[in-house]
């Protein structure tokens, strides 16, 4: 034993597998389960076979669209992977998962432009404390050396990426590895164990200075290491080993292993790795800050509705256990029912009858639990651990079934997917009737769709959502507006003069009256306003009118034929034939953008923005993000509505923005009039 605390620590644990888009995490999980025996050989991801990346949707987009969970068991333990989508428009599916979790291995390969993917992923462990092995995949296609390829990928890393491993290549071919805290070399086989061999004497002098390197990176941690290099002293392995171990569980460093996740090379070895190093729920549960006690406490990760076995939410069991029926309250105070506990094998699940700490199940009928809720058997509810919040959407479409009669079964498809999505929103725009729904790019609404259509076989429509126009005056005018009908019995007589003149941007509408001598009466003055309030609603132009103030300065009444009808559609008549003349014109609005983008792509973001009719405010390095810019714009509402997609593909998938209402502005000419086209249709 060495002098720290890295001792291997027991019991179930649970590793989320994340990186950048199409890294290999996939092929990664599927070759750990072919190694460890779950399934009997290990499938391609273009199979379509593999146990996660069985849906459908990700088949079609050769992606991981979801979280995917599999148990295994390796060396008498039992380990809980989760495969989590790589492209940023399904990242969120990884937060409430890397938050439960004891480690997250951190698939990477040699490829600059996926580095600010892989920054995004670093940062979000280190916001939530998650201690990280990164592996170095794709070796077998990789032409720069692994520690140049550590030296590009540093900068992601908070701490320092420390290899623990280097490629041994024959012709330029790598054909295995040297672990170097073990001094043992590792000829690769496809889809089997490596076979273990001496290290090569050509290797031996680039195994030295690579092992060199380690320790130095350890001994910052470990003042006797570094006594003994210092004295030139071997270390003793053993001290290595805890030292691996508990700068890993500390965050300290970030161990990295390389591999061929393609061919299952590499796969033991870190298999080994999680095994001996990783933390275990006990430094989880400290993590989360999760109470002490004897009381069970469950950390929700996943929601899942499955067609036959209905909702299941994949949990941690922090602590105690969970048995089948038993109680569990959610943090309001309301109780749940367990119905069902099953290990999860990607879509395949096995009945349980209890689970135990550590543990990483789907409990079963849990109804009013959400993703991300903490549970606990003691009485009262417990507090909850971790804040599900998801960014703010970036993409927008507004929807409605094919069929009318489908519209319920529509909308409670969506409620499902909502609650196994927290990303994806749903609002009803009263506006213009519409139900738009709302997430995190074209990709992640497409899935939505495509999960309505095949899941829920709900035929639907989508189209870009209606942009909330608005229309003003740009003159004043005084008009009269008279109503009389003489039909039989009782007339009908109203009679206004009203003075319409435009406000400053943003004032809305008001309504006065210089009335003298009862001309109108009080209550009939009443009926004026809510005449005009009224056609208010759609002005001259088809939109809702606003920034506009209107006096009652004259008029008269009829002792039996006035009425507070007469005197609504009198003040109506006016402001038709006032408005007309007060030259109307189109507001469209205008928001706010904040820009965030790696700064190589900078300029290309900055010259979009005037082509889509933006200003810029102006652009600066993104506080404490090195290497990230903010870049600061206003931009009209109907030009943003595709903005992420633009903004993504010059970025490699991750610039975003976040937009608030900024103010209204006038829109005249050739977009006007589409904008009033596209109306009249839609009326
Ligand atoms: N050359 C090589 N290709 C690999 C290796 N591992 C995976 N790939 C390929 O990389 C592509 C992406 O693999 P996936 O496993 O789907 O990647 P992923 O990280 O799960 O992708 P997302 O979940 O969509 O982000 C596939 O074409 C794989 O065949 C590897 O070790 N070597
Ligand atoms: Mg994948």
């Amino acid at each position: 034993m060495g002098t720290r605390a890295g001792g291997r620590r027991t019991g179930p644990k649970c590793i989320a597998i994340v990186g950048p888009f199409a890294s290999g995490k996939t092929t990664l999980l599927e070759a750990i389960l072919a190694r460890t025996g779950a399934i009997p050989r290990q499938n391609p991801v273009s199979s379509g076979n593999t146990v996660s990346d069985h849906s459908p949707e990700a088949r079609a987009h050769a992606m991981s669209v979801e979280a995917s969970i599999a148990t295994t068991e390796f060396m008498g333990e039992q380990f809980t992977f989760i495969d989590c989508p790589g492209s940023i428009e399904f990242s969120f599916e990884a937060e409430p998962v890397l938050a439960a979790c004891d480690v997250a291995v951190v698939v990477a390969e040699a490829d600059e432009k996926k580095i600010p993917a892989l920054q995004l992923i670093m940062r979000k462990l280190d916001d939530l404390g998650v201690p990280r092995i990164l592996f170095l995949n794709k070796v077998d296609k990789a032409i720069a050396g692994v520690r140049d390829t550590l030296k590009m990928l540093q900068p992601t890393s908070a701490a320092p990426l420390l290899l623990r491993q280097i490629p041994l290549r024959k012709d330029g071919v790598v054909i295995g590895s040297i672990d170097l805290a073990l001094e043992r070399a590792y000829i690769y086989r496809e889809y089997a164990e490596s076979e273990v061999a001496e290290i090569p004497g050509d290797d031996k002098a680039r195994e030295l200075e690579a092992r060199f390197s380690m320790l130095e990176t350890l001994a910052d941690h470990d003042d006797e290491l570094m006594e003994q290099l210092l004295e030139e002293i071997e270390p003793p392995k053993d001290a290595i080993f805890d030292d691996l171990a508990a700068d890993l569980r500390e965050g300290a460093v970030t161990p990295v292993l390389i591999g061929t996740a393609e061919k299952g090379n590499g796969v033991l070895r870190l298999l080994k790795t999680i095994r001996h190093d990783a933390p275990d729920i006990e430094a989880t549960r400290k993590r989360l800050g999760a109470p002490d006690g004897n009381a069970t406490v469950v950390q929700v990760m996943k929601t899942i509705h499955t067609p036959h076995g209905g909702k299941l939410s994949v949990s941690r069991i922090l602590s105690g256990q969970v048995a089948d029926g038993s109680e569990l309250w959610l943090p309001g105070g309301d109780t749940a029912k367990v119905s069902g506990i099953y290990r999860m094998l990607g879509k395949e699940q096995v009945k349980l009858s209890a689970a135990r700490t550590g543990d990483t199940v789907a409990l079963g009928k849990l109804d009013a639990v959400k993703t991300g809720q903490t549970l606990t058997s003691a009485k009262g509810g417990a507090k909850q651990l971790f804040d599900v919040e998801p960014p703010q959407p970036v993409f927008a479409f507004a929807l409605r079934p094919r069929e009318r009669k489908d519209e319920v079964k529509m909308s409670a498809a969506i409620q499902r997917l909502a609650e196994e999505d927290p990303s994806l929103s749903l609002r009803h725009n009263q506006d213009s009737a519409e139900t738009v729904l709302s997430g995190h790019g074209e990709m992640h609404l497409r899935v939505v769709r495509e999960r309505l259509e095949g899941k829920n076989q709900i035929l639907v429509e989508g189209h870009a959502p209606a942009v909330p126009y608005r229309e003003t005056i740009r003159k004043p005018v005084q008009q009269r507006g008279r109503h009389k009908k003489q039909s039989g019995g009782h007339g009908q007589f109203g009679d206004v003069v009203i003075e319409i003149k435009p406000l400053p941007r943003g004032s809305g509408f008001q309504f006065t009256d210089t009335i003298t001598g009862g001309v109108v009466p009080k209550t009939y003055i009443q009926s004026v306003e809510t005449g005009i309030r009224d056609y208010l609603k759609s002005g001259p132009l088809g939109f809702p009118v606003v920034d506009v103030a209107v006096n009652l300065s004259d008029g008269s009444y009829h002792a039996v034929d006035s009425s507070d009808m007469a005197f609504q559609m009198a003040a109506k008549l006016a402001m038709k034939e006032g408005m007309a003349a007060c030259s109307p014109v189109l507001l469209e609005p205008v928001m706010k953008v904040e820009i965030v983008t790696p700064s190589d792509a900078t300029s290309k973001i900055i010259a979009l923005i005037p082509q889509r009719r933006g200003q810029i405010l102006g652009y600066d390095a993104r506080p404490d993000w090195p290497g990230w810019d903010v870049v600061e714009a206003t931009m009209p509402q109907a030009e943003i509505g595709d903005l992420i997609i633009e903004l993504r593909s010059a970025t490699s998938g991750v610039a975003s923005y976040r937009a608030v209402f900024d103010h209204m502005a006038e829109l005249t000419g050739r977009l006007a009039d589409e904008a009033m086209n596209a109306n009249g249709k839609a009326a």
